[in-house]
């Protein structure tokens, strides 16, 4: 796999239309994997197309290569933008400490995740565009995804865990867990790019002071830490520590998009998936039904058109033999229960829309003593995570996560990832015609719970506090919200084994829907790797 320091953003830029098609094979010029690229174009009413995926993040990304290198012609259709074109100020991304309207979907402020300091609330008012990422509002829960081409990729935290094997065994018994931990995780780990820190250069480095902090006090109220994977090019950025090439993870970057070091699946799956000529990327283009087509078989996929602002432009429907519902828990779970609802697609299972979970999120900080600084300087990258899942009672996998003000803040900040086995659904409420998720603030209370347990613990024995700031005021606990919501769609329970929704032949399901609720970690790798397990079934038997 190529470093991402060796490849401009650019370089890998996915058709958008016409123009943006050829340019992107020009500017790919140099490359080999993308010099046989034929020029793509965007989808226009009334295409027929082989196969059509909605959404470009890990599930769709997945679908898109395996697709295309079966040589099949596959259009993915993303409602966010292809960010690979700079702005007047020269740059791609908005900047994390000062955001302008590219960090945020279509609001007129910005949504932070850690949204107060000391006192002050720290969202400012931005112009409405089609920002990078989005915190989907939900009466009991805020749900921050991805926008563009790339989904999640573009804006997580790159933390690349593969599942503890007797926790995904529990969660999906019906899957060869053999087959995943042999082939399919290592070959989404492979594909991903994810690679390993320098751990000489971690112990020393003043990037990473927040990680060692954070481990010295669990490990000090006897909790064990992990060191952990990521898709960051962990050499490039010691480079940028060192000062020779551009700063990304180690200038802030993260939630509204990296220019440099991040292997996102643009620079990953989606580049390869370009390279084999087949693939067309429709981006600014959001899916609001799928139906049996009334003649010719296969499916009518109808879309909206976006402009930049989110004002509808254009209504278009194209003809699909096999549709890969690639949106996220959320956005795939969202049309399909309205297609339910709406008689497009009714004999869905009545599993469409339950079992969904936030992954036991819960994002808090502590306060440490001022001999604790958690340093100025902090990689956006996670590194390490304290590992108390085997305990029953207080059953977390805790990301020690960095908290990049450009100042001492003494905090050390957290995402818990709580064994909190609540679910909730998605219904379809024919008042408002839009789907909501019955998920309650009370549901978070067992994950609470579990993460007092130890962190309640290690305050004691450091004679610290929690912090209280951060979330609002005198708010501790940042449980209103999640970065990783699953389910909504699971496999073998709303799809058949393999994420196909058998009621309807040639509509497949590839992405976070599938997960039920919870993985014990960061979630892109699992999704990543079934979606791996799933395309080569489908292809193989279905499209043999
Ligand atoms: P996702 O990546 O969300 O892709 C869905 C795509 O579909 C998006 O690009 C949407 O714009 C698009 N879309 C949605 N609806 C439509 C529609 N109707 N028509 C057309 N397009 C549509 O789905 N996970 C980790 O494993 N490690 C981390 O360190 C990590 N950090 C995170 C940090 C943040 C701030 C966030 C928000 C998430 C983080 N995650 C992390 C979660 C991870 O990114 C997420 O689980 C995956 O991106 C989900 O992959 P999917 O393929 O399910």
């Amino acid at each position: 796999m190529p470093s991402s320091s060796s490849l401009s953003r650019r370089s890998f830029l996915i058709g958008t239309g016409v123009a943006a098609g050829a340019a992107a094979v020009a500017a790919a010029s140099s490359s080999s994997s993308l010099a046989s690229a034929a020029p793509r174009r965007a989808l226009t009413g009334g295409d027929r197309v082989p196969a059509l995926v909605i959404g470009s993040g890990y599930g769709g990304a997945v679908a898109a290569l395996r697709l295309t290198r079966a040589g099949i012609a596959t259009h993915i259709v993303e409602m966010g933008r292809a960010w690979d074109t700079p702005g007047p100020d020269g740059t791609v991304f908005s900047g994390t400490i000062s955001p302008d309207k590219r960090s945020t979907w279509l609001s007129d402020t910005t949504d932070q995740p850690v949204s107060n300091f000391m006192g002050f609330g720290i969202n400012k008012k931005i112009d409405r565009y089609v920002g990078v990422l989005e915190s989907e509002k939900f009466a009991g829960i805020k749900i921050y995804q991805g926008r563009g081409v790339g989904g999640g990729s573009l804006v997580n935290g790159g933390m690349a865990v593969t599942p503890k094997r007797d926790f995904f065994e529990q969660i999906l018994p019906s899957v060869d867990s053999e087959q995943m931990y042999s082939t399919y995780f290592p070959r989404a780990n492979s594909a991903l790019g994810v690679n390993h820190i320098d751990e000489a250069w971690f112990e020393t480095t003043p990037w990473y002071q927040f990680s060692r902090v954070g481990r010295k006090t669990a490990q000090r109220s006897g909790y064990t830490t992990t060191f952990v994977p990521n898709v960051y090019d962990f050499e490039y950025m010691k480079r940028e520590a060192a000062g020779t090439v551009p700063r990304s993870a180690l200038a802030g970057e993260v939630i509204y998009g990296n220019h440099a070091g991040k292997r996102s699946l643009d620079k990953t799956y989606l580049a390869q998936a370009a390279a084999t000529g087949r693939l067309t990327i429709t981006t600014l283009h959001r899916v609001t039904a799928v139906e049996p087509a009334a003649t010719g078989g296969g499916y009518q996929v109808t879309m909206e058109q976006i402009n930049e602002q989110g004002g509808v432009i254009a209504t278009k429907t194209v003809n699909a033999d096999r549709v890969f519902f690639a949106a996220g828990s959320v956005g795939t779970s969202k049309l399909l229960v309205s297609m339910k609802a709406q008689g497009k697609l009714p004999n869905l299972s009545s599993q469409v829309g339950e079992g969904w979970g936030n992954n036991g999120n819960i994002m808090f900080a502590r306060a440490n003593h001022m001999w604790d600084a958690t340093g100025r300087q902090q990689s956006t990258m996670p590194a390490m995570g304290i590992d108390n899942w085997a305990d029953p009672t207080a059953s977390i996998f805790a990301e020690i996560a960095p908290l990049p003000a450009g100042l001492e803040t003494y905090a050390s900040l957290y995402l818990a990832i709580t064994n909190n086995p609540e679910r909730a659904r998605f219904r379809y409420n024919p008042a408002t015609g839009k789907v909501d998720l019955d998920w309650q603030a009370s549901q978070n209370q067992i994950g609470i719970d579990m993460t007092k347990r130890v962190f309640d613990k290690i305050n004691k024995k450091e004679g610290t506090i929690y912090r209280t700031d951060l979330f609002g005021f005198y708010k501790t606990w940042g449980d209103h919200l999640t970065y990783h919501p699953l389910g909504g769609c699971v496999l073998g329970r709303a799809t058949d084994d393999h994420g196909r929704l058998h009621e309807y032949p040639g509509l497949y399901v590839m992405d976070g829907a599938l997960v039920p609720g919870n993985v014990g970690v960061n979630p892109f790798v699992t999704i990543t790797a079934l979606a791996e397990r799933n395309m080569e079934a489908v292809i193989s038997a279905d499209l043999g």
